[in-house]
């Protein structure tokens, strides 16, 4: 049987409520189909235009196979260029991040302008014609701060998620922040295996102390059934909202995206040891209320944050391979606050450095046990693990729906 059959069929007889069959977590031919079903055609994030302020600045990225280059062009347009020269396919821009008034491809120096157009090359034929060789473009959003890029020739539509999360954003104003720390890890774990462990809070008591003095460990902060019966939610919403800041829960009819503000425990403001603020200025101008919780918000495969009233924290997943991921974490802080005066980077990073390499500890673990001959899926807690069962019937009605176009009914 072809991948694809094989997928489709284990997919639509999975049962539900139940953790994926293994090869869904370890075998190439699954992680392939991952990537041209998930990863090479939907809308994924990248970065923050913060990280670009002025034209010339890129950062480079790989995903899977793409190797691309995002760039701010001279008229402070956010483009996203594959970074495969036009001339022998060299990689144009080969350090992570830089500024640069051209990209020059670093083997024969042909010469990009910043939006990818080729500007010069030296000796060639007669009737080469440039305007036929730019870097190759790819579909390209912003949204409060957030850069989102899709490899697809054809790109679904990115409207539904703007109008969802872009209320909740406005006002945190993140694209006037700056990047105080960034922490890529490695997890030795299938990107799914990330994703479920995120997705609950089961696990969060026994794992997790430092983030557990602030972050709340009931189903009802994490999952995806909102503020039913949960009182100190339900009235965290009704004082935000009447505060001009959007909170309630949201979720898209697909499951793929969904932001909801959070209270903290007993009203802490931060993530940090004490849950006082860890930075001194708001990380917005126009957010001065204190105790607005924490922002969430996921767009899956590529991001969950948290956005609070001193700083935000945001996390890009990209696949590495079937059985390996990377998670870059990122810190923003107002584009004013100064290290050493404003905040100490040690007291700012401390609880999410420690809870990152925690969870990398945890899905590795998942992963050796699932690597077993004997891993059976196992039954999800109903009670805790909601989001999870959420993640993965998105995955299956995703894949299901992309793989022969017939849906799987929404439970
Ligand atoms: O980042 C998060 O929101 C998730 C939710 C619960 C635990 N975890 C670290
Ligand atoms: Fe880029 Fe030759 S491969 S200039
Ligand atoms: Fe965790």
């Amino acid at each position: 049987m072809d991948i694809r059959s094989d997928v489709l069929r284990k997919l639509k007889n999975r049962r539900d409520g139940y953790s994926l069959e293994q090869a869904f977590y370890i075998d190439p031919d699954h992680y392939k189909l991952d990537l041209e079903t998930i990863w090479y055609r939907d809308w994924l994030f990248i970065g923050h235009d913060c990280e670009i302020p002025k034209a010339g600045n890129y950062f480079t990225v790989q995903v899977g196979d793409y190797p691309v280059v995002i760039t701010r062009d001279r008229s402070g347009t956010v483009r996203a260029l594959h970074n495969s020269c036009r001339h022998r396919g060299s990689r144009v821009c080969t350090q992570h991040k830089g500024s640069s008034a051209k990209l020059v491809c670093p083997y024969h120096q042909w010469t990009y302008e910043l939006d990818g157009s080729l500007l010069f090359a030296r000796h060639m034929a007669e009737d080469f014609d440039r305007t036929q060789h730019s870097l190759k473009r790819m579909h390209c959003e912003t949204v409060g701060g957030y850069i989102f890029v899709c490899l697809a020739d054809e790109a679904p539509d990115f409207a539904p998620f703007r109008a969802l999360v872009e209320p909740y954003l406005t006002r945190h104003r993140l694209g006037e922040t700056k990047v105080a720390f960034e922490s890529t890890i490695i997890e030795k774990g299938n990107w799914k295996l990330v994703w479920e462990n995120n997705r609950e809070c089961y696990h969060c008591a026994a794992n997790h102390p430092e983030l557990c003095r602030t972050y709340p460990e009931a189903p009802s902060a994490t999952g995806v059934q909102g503020a039913k019966d949960d009182p100190v939610i339900a009235e965290h919403w009704a004082k935000c909202e009447a505060a001009g800041l959007p909170s309630e829960f949201r979720m898209s009819p697909t499951g793929q995206f969904r932001a909801a503000r959070m209270p903290l425990i007993q009203d802490a403001e931060s993530y940090t040891m004490s849950g006082a603020r860890a930075v001194a200025r708001p990380l917005s101008s126009d957010v001065l209320e204190s105790r607005i919780g924490t922002l969430l918000l996921f767009h899956y495969p590529t991001t969950w944050n948290h956005v609070l009233a001193d700083h935000a924290i945001t996390f890009r997943v990209l696949p590495l391979g079937p059985e390996l991921t990377q998670v870059t974490t990122k810190w923003l802080v107002n584009k004013d606050a100064v290290e050493g005066v404003d905040y100490r980077l040690d007291e700012l990073t401390h609880v999410w450095t420690e809870t990152n390499d925690q969870d990398r500890r945890i899905v590795e673990e998942n992963a050796f046990g699932i690597r077993s001959p004997a891993y059976q899926p196992g039954p999800y807690s109903p009670e805790d693990e909601g989001g999870v069962m959420q993640f993965v019937e998105w995955y299956a009605n995703f894949m299901i729906e992309r793989l022969d176009g017939a849906k799987r009914p929404l439970s």
